[in-house]
């Protein structure tokens, strides 16, 4: 086995304290996903927006890394084979853990971008809707993040990396959002074995060839040892 491609969600930031989205009580029984994780909620009120995603960025600058992310970074670093990271997650914790090859296909709360000349910069800790852009001083700047009904971010690169992968692994994601979801399919399509390692078996049984069930940061740390001692 030479080239693992992993997908993440916000399961695995979970037990970081980050919270998840359609867990109890996760981030869209508070908030109207409508009106805080799309263009035209944007457009209504940036000022929700902008708090809505300063809050999230002010609780990643709190949240460490915890024992999945840093399995994680130990198979990039251990691993004789590639393994790449997708995550849907738009915090910065498996950077913060040591992972390098990290595609954030929803993008990042450390990311800003100019909605009015696609100029992208580090995001300040707290993003108004009257700060210019430093880049053409028009004040229409969001976080550089995908909401509903835009284009996730590499998604040619992950298709092409699917393809040809010899396993591919779904952790903390519940598979409802696509293209995200959709990605076991191709992989299934391509003939690639698939495993989810996720608090419960998510989605219809047989989705994924194998299922690991348990908290990430137990279950992702063992599978992570299997895998380096099985390596050749
Ligand atoms: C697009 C950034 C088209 C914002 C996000 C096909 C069918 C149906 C619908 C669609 C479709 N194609 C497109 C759509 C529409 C839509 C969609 O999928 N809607 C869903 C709701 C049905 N998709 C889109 O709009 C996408 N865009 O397709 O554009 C297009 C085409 C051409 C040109 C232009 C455009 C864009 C989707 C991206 C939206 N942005 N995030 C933000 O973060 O605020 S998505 C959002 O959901 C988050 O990013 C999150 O990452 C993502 C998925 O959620 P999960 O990560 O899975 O989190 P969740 O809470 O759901 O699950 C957590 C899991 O962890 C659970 O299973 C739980 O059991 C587990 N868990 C909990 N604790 C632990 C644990 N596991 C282990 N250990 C624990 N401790």
């Amino acid at each position: 086995m030479n080239r693992i491609v992993i997908l993440t969600g916000a399961g695995v930031s979970a037990e970081s304290g980050l919270g998840t989205f359609r867990d109890t009580g996760g981030l869209w029984s508070h908030y109207d996903l409508q009106q805080v994780a799309t263009p035209q909620g944007f457009v209504r009120n940036p000022g929700l927006v902008h708090e809505f995603y300063n809050a999230r960025r002010a609780n990643m600058l709190e949240a460490a890394p915890n024992a999945a992310h840093l399995a994680l970074a130990r198979l990039q670093a251990e691993f004789a084979g590639e393994v790449l990271i997708v995550t849907q997650n738009i915090d910065d914790l498996h950077e913060r853990a040591g992972s390098r090859a990290v595609l954030h296909m929803h993008g990042q709360l450390t990311g800003a971008l100019c909605a009015a000349c696609d100029h992208r910069w580090p995001a300040p800790r707290e993003m108004a809707p009257d700060a210019p852009c430093p880049g053409c001083q028009v004040p229409n700047t969001r976080p550089d993040i995908v909401w509903f009904g835009e284009m996730p971010y590499h998604m040619d690169q992950i298709a092409a990396a699917l393809a040809r992968a010899d396993l591919f692994v779904a952790v903390g994601t519940s598979g409802e959002v696509y293209p995200a979801a959709g990605f076991v399919d191709e992989a299934r399509a391509a003939g690639v074995p698939t495993l989810e390692i996720n608090l419960e078996p998510s989605g219809r049984p047989g989705r994924f060839d194998r299922v690991i069930a348990g908290p990430a940061t137990q279950a992702v740390p063992a599978w992570v040892s299997r895998v380096i001692a099985q390596a050749p």
